[in-house]
């Protein structure tokens, strides 16, 4: 399906062409007219017709939603903004059991390092329990959304993740050594994903065990390139200057990091200092050869390049750019790049076909600045339409301003023409804002959503902790309009709007899903089938038992275990009917899972409580859901 046709379903551009060059039926309306001068404000009939949807009806979009230091990944219909799932990621969910089943404590543990395993065991851990998750993004083929995975950062504790789109599991996570607190990180975008490009935010001693203390002198921060079909890091880059953001170009040749902090100081007068901070270009070719040629040094297994400044090598370029730079957001006309000011109020153009020069001697690192419009104070991030127009979030002004790309180009070069197209307020001090299919090539410029950091008075005062304000804005126009509020708890940092067509998930699990293939292996092993036993194998110390799960009963209706043993209990859903998820709980044992349909899930525990525990199903599932249930049998150590 085309972006306009999954845009307009029941109001198609198409039909209305057809009117209009039927001629007499819209002669003279304003509808007609606006047909006539372009058809742009036919898109904003036929987006704002879509903006109510009636029950049932399916949003033209998937929002892949941030959710900061929540951790966890949310979905939303778009633009209804109605909240449809939460995919746990780095977060402790009460519900699927994430974080506390075996199959979600591999992807939580299996990516740590050694060094992180036996700091978190010492505190009786497994895996952090908490993150902070800003950038949500798709996996890429040619410059567009390909609908495999979402990938996404943990500022909080240094970590990388991985969604499967096809179940809208976490599959993998890994922490990056040697960097800390990963921020900004994008897909690379063409030909395909390929690296995962992520930003170590704080600078650090580059072995940080105490050795190097309070001498900010030896402190780097660390880029990483991260193989996203491995998920393993192919290289690190050492730079200068605390990276924020990033984005990659639509050649497969660079990414771009903001950096604040060009002066390496520890506190805020020292952080702000300097008028001018940078991008870090980083020369992917460049930093292949080099890796391959052993310009490098390995630690922790990683080959890291020195790319700091002043070094003289073809592996990165610093470009001036005013004043602690934040959002970094690739135009859909595969050319420019652009850099938000922060603090300063304006937003510098990077042509793509002006960074080859850079590497070249002598070369001067703002050559490729095309443009540097004045927009207003504190811009953050950028987002575009696809028509030649971009939408810088303005922080300090509470405001979206649409500027014109290719006149901001001009009037750098010193043509007399004004950028600016329109503003339009939002509520309040917007950080991301993005638009539908924005960040790809077939950004189709009907939405923006502008992710506000403060709602104050916009809904009921629920105490000191207010919601943040996502505003939904009909950009089909000149005049931004907002159509939309929409609370959210803490704190989607940033979105991906993605056409419904490209993503496909199942409606039930594979039975040979890698997800559960341990639990299947292990059946296996003891014999067992875990589509039709039901049954406990003891094992010495440890007990494995083995039941279905087929609306409303489990296959045991108790099991009995010794107090003291280690306890796994493998449950299999054997419906196979879209939405007939089951649950796993044990009351007073803190033991809760789902397990949806035609998957395995599993939980090992001790079984430290002596006495009669019931286990019950604790997912609405059939009439007799609350029948569904059973007995575990805790004999006392000493009986
Ligand atoms: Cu601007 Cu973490 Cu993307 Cu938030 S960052 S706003
Ligand atoms: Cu099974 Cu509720």
């Amino acid at each position: 399906m085309s972006a306009e046709e999954t845009r307009s379903k029941g109001f198609s551009r198409r039909s209305l062409m057809t009117a209009t060059a039927g001629g007499a039926l819209v002669a003279g309306s304003g509808l007609g007219a606006s047909l006539l001068s372009g058809g742009v404000v036919s898109k904003a009939h036929a987006a704002s017709a879509k903006l109510n949807f009636e029950p049932g009806e399916l949003d033209p979009y998937y929002g892949f939603w941030s959710s900061g230091q929540c951790g966890e990944l949310r979905i939303l219909g778009f633009p209804s903004m109605r909240e449809l799932m939460r995919v746990p990621v780095f977060n402790r969910c009460s519900a699927t059991g994430w974080g506390q089943t075996n199959e979600s404590l591999k992807v939580l543990t299996e990516g740590l390092t050694e060094e992180t395993k036996t700091f978190l065991a010492a505190k009786g851990m497994k895996t952090y329990d908490n993150g902070d998750l800003h950038h949500p993004h798709m996996s890429f083929t040619d410059g567009t959304y390909d609908g495999r995975y979402l990938f996404m950062n943990d500022k909080a504790n240094t970590r990388v993740a991985r969604i499967r789109c096809d179940v809208m599991k976490c599959d993998k996570i890994i922490e990056i050594p040697n960097a800390s607190d990963i921020h900004g990180m994008r897909p690379q975008k063409f030909p395909r994903t390929g690296y995962i490009f992520a930003n170590g935010e704080h600078e650090a001693p580059l072995v940080n065990d105490g050795t190097i203390l309070d001498d900010p002198s030896q402190y780097v921060n660390i880029f990483s390139a991260i193989d996203g079909d491995e998920m393993k890091v192919a290289w690190q880059v050492i730079v200068s200057g605390n990276l924020d953001n990033t984005d990659c170009d639509y050649q497969g040749k660079y990414a771009f990091s903001s950096s604040y902090n060009s002066e390496m100081g520890m506190n805020l007068t020292e952080m702000t200092a300097n008028e001018l901070d940078h991008v870090v270009v980083f020369n992917l070719k460049a930093i292949e050869e080099g890796v391959a040629a052993g310009d490098v040094q390995i630690l922790n297994g990683i080959p890291v390049i020195d790319g700091r400044k002043g070094q003289n090598k073809k592996y990165t370029r610093y470009i001036p750019i005013p004043n602690s730079p934040h959002g970094v957001n690739t135009a859909p006309d595969k050319k420019h790049i652009m850099i938000a000011g922060k603090l300063s109020p304006t937003v510098s153009i990077i042509d793509v076909t002006k960074v080859d020069a850079l590497f070249e001697e002598d070369a001067d690192p703002r050559s490729c600045i095309v443009g540097e419009p004045e927009l207003g104070l504190g811009p953050l991030h950028t987002a575009f339409d696809g028509k030649g127009f971009a939408y810088t979030t303005l922080f300090l002004d509470s405001q979206i301003v649409k500027w014109d790309i290719d006149k901001a180009v001009r009037s750098y070069a010193g043509e007399d023409v004004d950028p600016i197209v329109s503003k339009v307020d939002v509520h309040y001090q917007p950080g991301h804002n993005s638009t539908s299919m924005g960040e790809t090539l077939e950004a189709d410029g009907a939405w923006l959503i502008s992710m506000n950091k403060f709602s104050k008075d916009r809904f009921l005062n629920v105490g000191p902790l207010k919601p943040e304000n996502e505003q939904l804005i009909d950009i089909s126009s000149d005049e931004m309009k907002v159509v939309h509020d929409g609370p959210t708890f803490a704190e989607p940092h940033d979105s991906v709007i993605v056409r419904a067509d490209i993503v496909n998930p199942m409606n039930v699990w594979l039975r040979d899903d890698p997800m559960f293939a341990d639990a299947v292996a292990q059946a296996k092993a003891d014999g067992v089938d875990l589509e039709g036993d039901d049954v406990v194998i003891e094992d010495g110390d440890k007990v494995r038992v083995y039941m279905t799960s087929v609306a409303p009963q489990f296959g045991l209706e108790k099991f009995t275990v010794k107090q003291g043993q280690e306890v796994t209990v493998y449950v299999t859903n054997l419906d196979d009917v879209d939405d007939v998820t089951h649950g796993f709980c044990i009351s007073n044992y803190g033991i809760a899972m789902e397990v949806a349909p035609q998957a395995t899930a599993s939980v090992t525990f001790t079984a430290d409580r002596p006495g009669v525990h019931w286990f019950y199903c604790q997912w609405f599932c059939h009439a007799l859901h609350m029948e569904m249930r059973g007995r575990m049998l805790v004999e006392p150590r000493n009986a």
